[in-house]
């Protein structure tokens, strides 16, 4: 009875003690070490590197292999052999992947870009995005195969992150090709549209036909990335350039392969008989948003939107079905 009643008082005091003593000061509390999980974390990862796969969709010659070029400072298709209008026809949709690693003050990137080669090129196209289509969810299968195997922890993620999407400068806002293509994609991959070769266009030209691709990418009730909302403790800066990145969607795009010295700078550009047209200025285009966004701002983003959402969608939809896909990588060169 003693020990109970004891072990009451005690009980008693500890309460007194947490519920009307002074707060505890930071100071004063006892150091666990978990603060130090957000290091682990970066450090684990960093260890492991960051993989990122994007894809690249749009008619031949809307500049999609100089685009990546611009954006990665690599050239990844030194050996490509361009076809002549009969190839062109005989091939059907090709898909290519390359890979590349980068690294970047001891943080490496391994960096899949698939692209997608004949797309729009032959006279009926109806089947254009099927292959491009079918290769997303090949991804899909290929990870959830691995997830469920043996070796799960080893797992490459070759699932597809993003997909630029390339819309011609020359038309008037979308194809029928367009709409159709990104319909079917829309549930599986992330689609950023971009206006391919943006400098053959006027500073309203550029404004009139992102405005007319937005409302018709609304009317057709096409799904495109949708940017997430900034967080409540960002400071002015990150807000006014997310800000900034949202009203630049399509962005409107330049690219080059080539360098060239312009006042002492050695600058990505495009030189023309009238003046020079450089990649990575704001004003001549949104190239450093697009840029910046994918790979400073919203890579992860773009992976979870991947693996929790349009993954999810084929996981549950294969799960219910209990079917699984046959592989086929014939497209995969
Ligand atoms: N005017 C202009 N031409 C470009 C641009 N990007 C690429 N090109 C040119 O367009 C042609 C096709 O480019 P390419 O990257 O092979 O197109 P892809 O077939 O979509 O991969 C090449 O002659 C490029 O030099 C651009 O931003 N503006
Ligand atoms: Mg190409």
């Amino acid at each position: 009875m003693q020990v109970v009643s004891y072990s009451i008082i005690c009980l008693s005091l500890l309460y007194v003690g947490l519920s009307c003593g002074p707060p505890l000061q930071d100071q004063d509390r006892e150091y666990v070490g978990f603060a130090t999980l957000p290091n682990q974390v970066h450090r684990k990862s960093v260890k492991k590197g960051f993989e990122f796969t994007l894809m690249v969709v749009g008619e031949s010659g809307l500049g999609k292999s100089t685009l990546v070029n611009s954006l990665f400072l690599t050239d990844l298709y030194k050996d490509r052999k361009v076809l002549n209008a009969e190839e062109r026809l005989a091939q059907t949709v090709g898909i290519t992947k390359n890979t590349v690693c980068i690294e970047e003050k001891g943080v490496k990137l391994k960096l899949n870009i698939v692209d997608t080669q004949g797309y729009g090129d032959t006279i009926n196209n109806t089947d254009s995005y099927k292959c491009v289509s079918d290769y997303i969810d090949h991804q899909f299968e290929q990870y959830r195969r691995d997830e469920i195997g043996l070796n799960r922890k080893n797992i490459q993620d070759n699932r597809v992150h993003c997909c630029l999407y390339f819309i011609s400068p020359f038309g008037h806002g979308l194809r029928p090709l367009d709409v159709e293509c990104m319909r079917a994609l829309q549930d599986k991959v992330n689609i950023i549209p971009v206006v391919a070769k943006s400098d053959g266009l006027t500073y309203d030209e550029v404004k009139k036909k992102k405005s007319r691709i937005l409302s018709e990418i609304d009317k057709y009730r096409l799904k495109i990335y949708q940017f997430p909302d900034c967080d409540s403790d960002e400071d002015e800066e990150f807000r006014r350039q997310d800000m900034e990145l949202k009203r630049s969607v399509p962005f409107a795009v330049i690219g080059s392969n080539m360098v060239v010295d312009v006042n002492g700078r050695r600058i990505r550009a495009r030189l023309y008989p009238w003046g020079v047209v450089e990649v990575e200025n704001p004003y001549h285009s949104d190239f450093v948003h697009l840029r910046n966004m994918l790979v400073r701002t919203h890579m992860q983003d773009l992976k979870d939107m991947t693996h929790d959402t349009h993954y999810e969608s084929y996981r549950l939809l294969i799960e219910s079905n209990n079917t699984l896909l046959p592989i086929n990588m014939s497209n995969l060169h």
